[in-house]
């Protein structure tokens, strides 16, 4: 099977660096968003999301002519959608966006065509997206109804790269595929060695879709018990981080680092999707969400007793973000953290995030955006909440006379640098 059209379905953080793979392969991409905004960037050679490398991909792949965006698919030989799978009220996957992406998708398949998913998603979506399709056009047959002889091939791939090393890893990770029959994995498989030089494995779709949950939850469960330790020593007054250092130096323990809760779109989201599914069996991976989700009103305790010691107390948060060194604010626990200090007016507040050069909407007007020396040198309290690249540059002396809440153990590695 020859792909010589591709369309994308979704140009966020995982489609628009996936169309440009391909792109940059001399692959014709057609990119399809429902956001105006996003398809007229990507037309003019420009991005609208942040992920380095991305914009020198995208503006070749536009004026070589192989990228163009458009609101409303087109017919081509495959198709990828990678909308969003948020939860919605109860920790429930909301697969909106999978089936509207899919029904205009529907409307354009032609006999041949390959259709794979790449939204992470709960156990079973994909035979769902195959359904919607199959509802729509009654005159293609689907595998759900015509097996290895079905007229459209559907998979699933779940996407794995990690933000901030996208272009990377999107080439060297192994990919895991699954078919909704074997003919199904091949054609997709066949899709992805266009560009994916990592191992693509082929296995069926409820099991891929299982997989890429189970990798997130995996990290959940294992950051849970980091964060579950930090409380455990706080108690015991034992430094936590040189206690994982420590128990690391076992060949058979590895334990990840505490913070100040779990953020991002992924990590604190599709852990969730295997408790809605398996609510009785998933105890586990129920309470680690429950413990990371708890981390951030910890951390805030600690700030209002330390609070207590001064009349008028000012405040230092270093970051905002949800990791090191990234722009990305959306579901940070740091952004939560700082947003119930201000709200409780516990003191006065300087956020420091040297990635962005505005607060978020609702933070703009309750606290100052500083600069890292100057709201240091003028805190009681100092925050430590992102381990920022120039926060990992400080000099430890200028916290010498300062209350210090760190939350990444910067202050040990600090120390033991110097
Ligand atoms: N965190 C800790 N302690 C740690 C590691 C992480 O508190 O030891 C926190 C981070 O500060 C952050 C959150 O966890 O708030 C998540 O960060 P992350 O770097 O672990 O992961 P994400 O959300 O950026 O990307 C994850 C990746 N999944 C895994 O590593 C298993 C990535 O490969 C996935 O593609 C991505 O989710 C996704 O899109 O699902």
């Amino acid at each position: 099977m020859e792909f010589n059209v591709i369309s994308v379905v979704g140009l966020g953080y995982i489609g628009l660096p996936t169309a440009a793979a391909f792109a940059a392969r001399r692959k014709q991409v057609i990119g399809v968003d429902v956001d105006q905004n996003a398809v007229e960037t990507i037309n003019k050679g420009e991005i609208h999301i942040i992920e380095p490398e991305l914009d020198m991909l995208v503006h070749a792949a536009v004026t070589q002519g192989y990228l163009r965006a458009t609101m409303t698919p087109e017919p081509a030989d495959a198709f990828l959608i990678a909308v969003p799978t948020p939860f919605r009220e109860g920790n429930k996957p909301d697969l909106s966006y999978i089936q509207a992406a899919s029904r205009s998708v529907a409307a354009v398949l032609k006999k041949g065509d390959l259709v794979v998913l790449e939204s992470t998603s709960p156990v079973g979506a994909t035979e769902q997206m195959a359904a919607w399709m199959a509802e729509l056009r009654p005159d293609l047959s689907f595998p759900q109804q015509a097996g290895e002889n079905s007229d459209i091939r559907v998979a699933h791939c779940p996407e794995r790269v990690l933000p901030g090393h996208v272009i990377r890893e999107l080439v060297e990770n192994d990919r895991v595929i699954g078919g909704m029959t074997r003919r199904c994995g091949e054609s997709a498989r066949e899709l992805y060695r266009t560009f994916v030089h990592g191992d693509c494995i082929l296995t069926d779709a409820r099991t891929a879709e299982m997989c890429k949950l189970t990798e997130n939850s995996f990290r959940d469960v294992n950051i849970a018990f980091a964060n579950e330790l930090s409380l455990i020593c706080d108690h015991l007054d034992i430094n936590v981080w040189e206690l994982i250092r420590l128990s690391n130096r076992h060949p058979r323990v590895s334990i990840l680092q505490p913070g100040p809760g779990v953020g991002g779109h992924c990590i604190a989201v599709d852990p969730w999707f295997i408790v809605d599914s398996s609510p009785e069996h998933a105890r586990l991976i129920r309470m680690a969400r429950v413990v990371n989700d708890d981390k951030p009103h910890h951390v805030i305790g600690r700030v209002e007793r330390a609070a207590r010691r001064f009349r008028e107390p000012v405040i230092a948060c270093l970051g905002l973000s949800f990791k090191a060194d990234i722009d990305d604010l959306r579901e940070s626990p740091a952004v939560e953290i700082v947003r119930e200090l201000v709200d409780r007016n516990i003191g006065h507040v300087i956020a420091v995030e040297p990635n962005v050069t505005a607060l978020p909407a609702g933070l703009d007007h309750k606290c100052e955006l500083g600069q890292l020396t100057d709201a240091v040198s003028r805190a009681d309290i100092v925050v430590i909440l992102v381990d920022h690249l120039p926060f990992r540059r400080l000099d430890p002396l200028r916290l010498h006379d300062k209350i210090v809440i760190d939350t990444r153990g910067l202050l040990s590695q600090l120390q033991l640098v110097n």
